[in-house]
């Protein structure tokens, strides 16, 4: 791994036509959402990896959504900071683009990224634990919210620990890896899979890999460059 400076890591993308970017939740953190692994990444002493899943969810339903509803309520107030609006205006500067986020704050969205793949779902979506109903709602919902058409428990449209991908969403992410010049892995601790292995596809398959994170992760080692620091200052730079 070559600890890049900015004029390389620029260079490489000027050059590239074939892109494809891996986000978590580092990029989120100067909008002020905490991050999974970070000190504030603990709600009342519970880890979220130990509520972001099916088991707790129903045994402790209740648990559970108030969780969910501390989340959401939490970024109803949370906008998109520089690295997400950074990362739309790169969509518009390179021809074959794809970010793909684990996040499920829906900012990049809202910073107006379209060749977007949330693949880890959304907070803003729910869907019926017991027929096929799911829609988006943004509103402060009830302790357990029921779904509209069956009255069953509805749950948050996430995809918990120990679920499989909405199906389609990893084939097309190895597609575009496939094809990538340049991957790049933003604000993730590179410790959840699938995500976690995608650096490897890219290299793989010939394409160069570069770490943007605030601090060096699992992967860095095995990453072509790396680029330490906050992602709010890096990413403007690179599309300037
Ligand atoms: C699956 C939605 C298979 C919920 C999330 C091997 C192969 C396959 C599966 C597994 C495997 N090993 C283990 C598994 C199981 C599991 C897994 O990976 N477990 C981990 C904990 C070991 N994986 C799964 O269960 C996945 N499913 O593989 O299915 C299958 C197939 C068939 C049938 C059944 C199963 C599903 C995983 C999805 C989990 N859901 N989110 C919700 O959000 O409530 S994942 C969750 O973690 C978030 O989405 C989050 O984005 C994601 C990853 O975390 P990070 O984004 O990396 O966040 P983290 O806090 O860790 O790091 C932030 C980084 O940012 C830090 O490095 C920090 O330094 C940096 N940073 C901070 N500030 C800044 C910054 N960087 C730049 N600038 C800053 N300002
Ligand atoms: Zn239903």
């Amino acid at each position: 791994m070559v600890q890049a400076s900015m004029e390389m890591v620029k260079a490489l993308l000027d050059g590239s036509r074939n892109v494809v970017v891996l986000t978590g939740a580092g990029i989120s953190a100067e909008s002020g959402v905490p991050t999974f692994r970070g000190r504030e990444g603990l709600w009342k002493n519970h880890r979220p990896e130990d509520l972001a899943r099916a088991d707790a969810f129903f045994q402790h339903p209740e648990l559970v959504w108030e969780f969910y509803n501390w989340r959401r309520e939490l970024l109803s107030e949370c906008v998109p900071n520089p690295a997400h609006l950074a990362l739309a205006e790169m969509e518009r500067q390179i021809p074959n683009f794809l970010l793909i986020t684990q996040n499920v704050d829906g900012l990049h969205a809202k910073a107006g990224s379209r060749k977007l793949m949330e693949m880890h779902g959304s907070l803003w979506q729910v869907k019926c634990t017991v027929c096929t109903h799911v829609h988006e709602d943004r509103s402060t919902l009830p302790e357990l919210p029921e779904c509209p058409v069956c009255g069953h428990l509805l749950r948050p449209g996430v995809v918990w620990f120990g679920e499989p991908l909405v199906p389609g969403v990893l084939k097309v992410a190895i597609d575009q890896i496939s094809k990538a010049d340049v991957f790049l892995s933003i604000g993730t601790s590179g410790l959840v899979q699938p995500a976690a292995s995608f650096y490897q596809l890219a290299k793989d398959h010939g394409a160069v890999t570069v770490e943007i994170n605030l601090e060096p992760t699992p992967n860095t080692g095995l990453m072509d460059f790396a680029l330490h620091g906050k992602a709010g200052k890096i990413l403007p730079e690179l599309v300037v």
